[in-house]
């Protein structure tokens, strides 16, 4: 037997990049019934109406309406407070399912974690009980409020000011880009607190709730893809917010905003699997139908090379992305890094998959009597948002070789 040769340690491959804690992932009876139970409902309620939410760009109360009425909207939520205390993966495999057949009602779900998770992270018990019962059971929305402006991927230089006055807060300024800004009733507002030169102490974090003077959404945008999950601009002017509503302490927003979205990003690429798998689907179904030169398409072998390199891709996003929540579940200290990955890879698959999936349909894949060029077009936000895919190899990045370049 040849000698094992072992590197110096500053050579070898650190755990991180061997696989994580080597906690592996099997999906249990909950969590495979969670999955089909979704599917099903996706299939016959969503995707009937995945074109007409995509034409009209109008938020879809209905399906809101249907996945609380399921307890969907609740698995986010600890059982104490309402919820149905869904782990990580159970949250994904849920937004991955809706996904499937409506990017834009996969969001519904996956938002309504992301705008909960500087509670769930920071929170108070009081505020859970005031708020986790009412979001859990889908009767209120929430949305998380970061971006501005001059904010974007420098996720610290967060302008709208948040001043003390008495009990109170009064928060001034503007947030750009918040999915469901407008529709939500609650949204966890970032504000600075501090001084510029504090800069990752600076920001706190606040929630806003409908209703409260000078708070107004003035505009939404007209967007590409996603088209029927409404993304606003916020508008503070003067907001007053009594300070029991400032979650965590003062000055610990830009921590809560990281750590929000180690545990966000994962529900972006189950979004990205999710849409990759239907536009997957669609073209299989296309190539065994649609004749050309006297047989189905999909017995030429360049169709059938672009099918099995999109499942390939599909499949590949969809285990890392699996993996990834049971490492963050597990309390992983490279969350940071496991979470990136994943939306990274599967945010690029979804991207590849669907532009190949108009490919494979043709002509027929550029107009909206399929469903592929919607896929396409929604699959490209998740490349861009909770953080765009380059800020994602940063943080990947940042985690091999150690600190900010
Ligand atoms: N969890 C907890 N703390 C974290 C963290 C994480 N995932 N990432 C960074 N921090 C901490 C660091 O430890 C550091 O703390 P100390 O000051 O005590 O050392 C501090 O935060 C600053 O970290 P860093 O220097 O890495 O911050 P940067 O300003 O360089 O920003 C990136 C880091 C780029 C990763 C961050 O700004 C980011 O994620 N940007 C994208 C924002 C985004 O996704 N926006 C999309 C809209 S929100 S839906």
């Amino acid at each position: 037997m040849p000698a094992v040769h072992v590197l110096p340690s500053a050579d070898q491959p650190s755990a991180a990049s061997m696989g994580g804690s080597g906690v592996g992932y099997r999906l249990t009876e909950d969590q495979l019934m969670l999955r089909d139970a979704v599917r099903l409902l996706a299939d016959e309620r969503i995707a009937p109406r995945a074109a007409e939410i995509d034409r009209t760009a109008s938020f879809p109360w209905d399906v809101k309406d249907l996945l609380a009425t399921h307890d969907v909207l609740g698995l986010p939520f600890p059982v104490e407070y309402g919820g149905v205390g869904g782990d990580l993966l159970a949250v994904c495999l849920a937004i991955e399912a809706i996904s499937r057949a409506c990017a834009t009602s996969g969001l519904i779900l996956a938002v309504q974690e992301l705008g909960a998770l500087p509670l769930l992270i920071a929170g108070s018990d009081d505020q859970k009980h005031r708020w986790f019962p009412d979001l859990a059971a889908g009767r209120t929305l929430i949305a998380f409020a970061l971006t501005e402006a001059e904010a974007g991927s420098d996720a610290a230089a967060v302008r709208t000011r948040a001043v003390r006055e008495g009990d109170d807060w009064i928060i001034e300024g503007t947030k750009r880009f918040i999915s469901q800004g407008d529709v939500a009733d609650l949204v966890a507002v970032f504000a600075a607190t501090g001084s510029a030169n504090q800069r990752h102490r600076n920001l706190s974090c606040f929630i806003v709730e409908k209703g409260m003077p000078g708070f107004r959404s003035p505009r939404v945008e007209h967007k590409m893809g996603i088209r029927g999950s409404t993304t606003a601009e916020l508008a503070f002017d003067r907001v007053r917010v009594p300070a029991e509503n400032l979650v965590g302490e003062e000055g610990e927003g830009f921590s809560i905003a990281m750590q929000t979205l180690d545990r966000s990003r994962p529900g972006i690429a189950a979004q990205a699997v999710g849409i990759a798998q239907g536009a997957l689907e669609a073209a299989t179904r296309y190539a065994r139908e649609r004749r050309q030169f006297g047989r189905p398409i999909g017995e030429f072998q360049l169709i059938q090379g672009m099918l099995a390199d999109m499942d390939a891709a599909t499949e590949g996003a969809r285990q890392l992305l699996y993996k990834a929540c049971t490492e963050i579940e597990a309390g992983s200290p490279d969350a940071a890094r496991w979470s990136a990955m994943c939306k990274l890879v599967a945010g690029d698959a979804a991207m590849r998959v669907t532009t190949d999936a108009v490919q494979v349909l043709g002509g027929y894949g550029y107009i909206d009597e399929f469903p592929v060029e919607r896929m396409m077009r929604d699959a490209k936000i998740t490349q861009l948002y909770e953080g765009t895919q380059q800020i994602q190899r940063l943080v990947v990045a940042r985690s091999l070789l150690g600190g900010p370049d």
